[in-house]
């Protein structure tokens, strides 16, 4: 365990990026500004699931460049980056052949971004993880929703659709997506960033994901797969945790603004300062920083986002080790 999680403890710093097909409404649905994190807003409009498909078609995000996106955390001083590769909208960001809604077959982009991230990661020298949103899936029947909010217990879906059996969606879409995920992108992934456990994922219905993920040796994979799995690392989500955890390796995933995915009306982005503070904390307390970047439905990395990350990088060229 020690030796596969050599990397990963002296990394320090590495790149989020949640990317989907929420990017394209971008916070506003029906000239509504929706409140929340952009990449819930299937969820926060309950938007019907044949509304939120018919995106994919207007999804042609020309200005992806896998080689500046890497080039940017490089620069940055990050070690790694995770992207999400399915998040709780069920649209795969890569060509799965296990189910069409995804970014190759469904959309007029036709190319694999998360297969070019891969080919770049190995070119510039840094390693490369995958969110995967296991449980809840919005699109999929049978698809978990978290069960809080507004919807109604207890399946908390708000449209038909949505309805179905958990563990048949595991098996016939998580389970076949993570096996492609972890055989289709040569050295990668590196990490596989599980997210939203509900009670839905059993023990049971877990340890038929943890078999596939045992067949990985140099896979880390984080403490949110669900059914009483503890996995490799902590993952405080926008705070520093006082202590760190003692014993447990651990990293605090951040957002630069107060969103993941794209909103076009949030800008309330931190300060450099306080990205470099925050990267001070948390090193100093032996964890790493997972900073977000939310890149727009053309593909591009917000300015402010970049700007940032250049900042934080020219600092750590000079005051920073190695
Ligand atoms: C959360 C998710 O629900 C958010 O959308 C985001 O992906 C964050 C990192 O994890 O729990």
């Amino acid at each position: 365990r020690d030796a596969r999680m050599a990397w990963w403890r002296e990394a320090r710093f590495g790149m989020f990026i949640h990317w989907g097909l929420y990017s394209i409404p971008a916070g506003t649905w029906n000239g509504k500004q929706i409140p929340g994190i952009g990449e819930w807003i299937m969820n926060t409009a309950s938007i019907p699931v044949a509304d939120y498909k018919a995106l994919a078609p207007k999804f042609n995000p020309t200005g992806f460049n896998a080689h500046d996106i890497v080039a940017l955390a490089k620069a940055a001083g990050m070690k790694y980056i995770v992207i999400t590769s399915k998040h709780h909208d069920g649209f795969a960001m890569y060509d799965s052949k296990a189910n069409d809604f995804n970014i190759a077959a469904g959309t007029p982009f036709k190319r694999d971004p998360i297969k070019e991230l891969a080919e770049e990661c190995k070119k510039q020298g840094i390693k490369l993880g995958f969110y995967y949103s296991q449980d809840q899936d919005w699109t999929a029947p049978g698809g978990a929703a978290l069960k809080t909010g507004d919807h109604q217990p207890p399946t908390y879906h708000w449209d038909k659709a949505q309805d179905g059996n958990f563990q048949q969606y595991l098996e016939t879409k998580a389970i076949p997506q993570l096996k492609e995920l972890l055989a289709n992108y040569g050295d990668y992934p590196a990490v596989i960033w599980f997210d939203t456990p509900t009670p839905d994922m059993t023990p049971q219905l877990a340890a038929e994901i943890v078999t596939v993920l045992n067949q990985y040796p140099k896979l880390i994979w984080n403490n949110r797969l669900g059914g009483g799995y503890k996995g490799d690392t902590e993952t405080p989500e926008q705070f520093i945790p006082a202590q760190g955890y003692p014993g447990r390796d651990w990293e605090s995933c951040m957002t630069m603004n107060d969103t993941w995915g794209y909103k076009s009306y949030d800008k309330n982005f931190k300060s450099t300062e306080t990205l470099l503070r925050n990267l001070i904390d948390i090193a100093s307390k032996g964890g790493n920083y997972l900073l977000n970047i939310g890149p727009d439905s053309h593909g591009v990395v917000p300015p402010e986002e970049v700007v940032r990350l250049h900042q934080v990088g020219k600092w750590l060229d000079v005051n920073g080790e190695a």
